[in-house]
């Protein structure tokens, strides 16, 4: 027993493996223990010989366990000393991802409108054609349909539109105004919202991409004016670009609006701070303004076709592109940037 132990002391390299050897001879059913039960058996004249080994035994087995334990203890310490910690070692710099420059313009305009008390909405890519024109006025044959190219969608089998349309033809949004009439059919005024969101057009050059964001903006109430419009105007230009900047309109035509107007805020780029006039720059192509997007008050046609009732209620509605301002606030030359996904250029902007 004492050499089987001392052939197996030496093998054992940690606490679990010495617990085990101490069970296998000391244990109630290790080997020593059955040699203690054997003594019984053996004539009185030897025992006392047999008992003084057996002793002899337990000890060695005992006292080597405690020394190896010992030895664990101290391997472990010098195996931890051994250690080298090298203080000099560069740590790869963690790459943290940044806010696309896109969306954080899109939260700031939302912040901006929701402090002026406007709620914000959302509303689906994929939209009936009849609430992308239909409802907002477009005639069927109109060129303005085509005039936003538009990507038309086979609809998925079974699927039906809103109220009333059986056979509904599908798009991919072409702007966010369909968002106005969701409003108008589903609240009853007064309504004062924007949506921001992603919107598709055929169209592809250096300062036109196929997807891009735009943000509306519809309030409806009893009473309301174009001057409500331009005072909007003034404080969301004046949130977001700077105070003191003069906002215009410049009479245009969208199916949905009567009056409908462009509306221009002042270069904020070449701007002279002590006269508040203009010297001119490349942003604005030297005239001291800026086209930021389209507005109008809302057509009393789009208004009956939403069921609300346009001798009670009048309102407004905007509509301008977020690349463009996340292009003006950032000073970015061009669109496609925002498009390329490209971290160097990305990694510039604070998230
Ligand atoms: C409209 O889409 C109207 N729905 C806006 C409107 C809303 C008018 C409410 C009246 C009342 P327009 O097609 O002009 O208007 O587009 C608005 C803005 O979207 C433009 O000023 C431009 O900044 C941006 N835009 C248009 N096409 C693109 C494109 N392909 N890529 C990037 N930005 C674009």
């Amino acid at each position: 027993q004492q050499q089987a132990f001392e052939a197996a002391l030496p093998e054992v390299e940690d606490d679990e493996g010495l617990y085990a050897l101490q069970v296998r001879f000391l244990g109630k059913k290790g080997s020593i223990t059955k040699l203690r039960k054997l003594m019984g058996k053996v004539p009185p004249d030897q025992r006392r010989a047999l008992g003084q080994a057996f002793n002899a035994v337990k000890q060695t087995v005992e006292g080597g366990i405690e020394a190896r334990k010992l030895e664990l203890v101290e391997l472990a310490r010098a195996r931890e000393l051994a250690r080298r910690v090298d203080l000099s070692f560069q740590p790869q710099r963690r790459r943290a991802g940044s806010g696309h420059p896109v969306l954080s313009t899109r939260r700031q305009l939302e912040q901006v409108f929701r402090r002026l008390g406007f709620d914000v909405l959302d509303g689906p890519h994929v939209e009936v054609e009849d609430y992308n024109f239909d409802r907002l006025n477009f005639e069927p044959d109109h060129p303005a349909r085509d005039m936003q190219d538009t990507f038309f969608i086979t609809p998925p089998e079974g699927v039906e539109a809103g109220e009333g349309d059986s056979s509904p033809s599908f798009v991919l949004r072409t702007h966010t105004s369909p968002v106005q009439v969701r409003t108008m059919l589903s609240h009853p005024p007064p309504i004062k919202i924007v949506a921001p969101g992603t919107v598709f057009r055929n169209d592809d050059d250096p300062t036109h991409s196929p997807m891009f964001n735009q943000i509306e903006g519809l309030y409806v109430d009893r009473g309301v004016t174009m001057a409500d419009l331009k005072a909007t105007l003034y404080a969301f230009v004046g949130a977001f670009f700077g105070e003191g900047l003069e906002v215009r309109f410049r009479p245009s035509f969208f199916p949905f609006v009567e009056p409908g107007a462009e509306f221009d805020m002042q270069c904020p780029f070449c701007r002279d701070e002590h006269t508040g006039e203009n010297a001119g720059c490349g942003l604005c192509k030297q005239t001291g303004w800026i086209e930021i997007g389209g507005s109008g008050m809302v057509h009393p046609a789009v208004f009956e076709a939403c069921g609300i009732d346009s001798s009670v209620y009048t309102g407004w509605a905007f509509g301008f592109g977020i690349e463009r301002m996340a292009m003006l606030r950032y000073a970015v030359p061009n669109l496609k940037h925002f498009f390329e996904g490209d971290q160097r250029v990305l990694e510039q902007f604070p998230c």
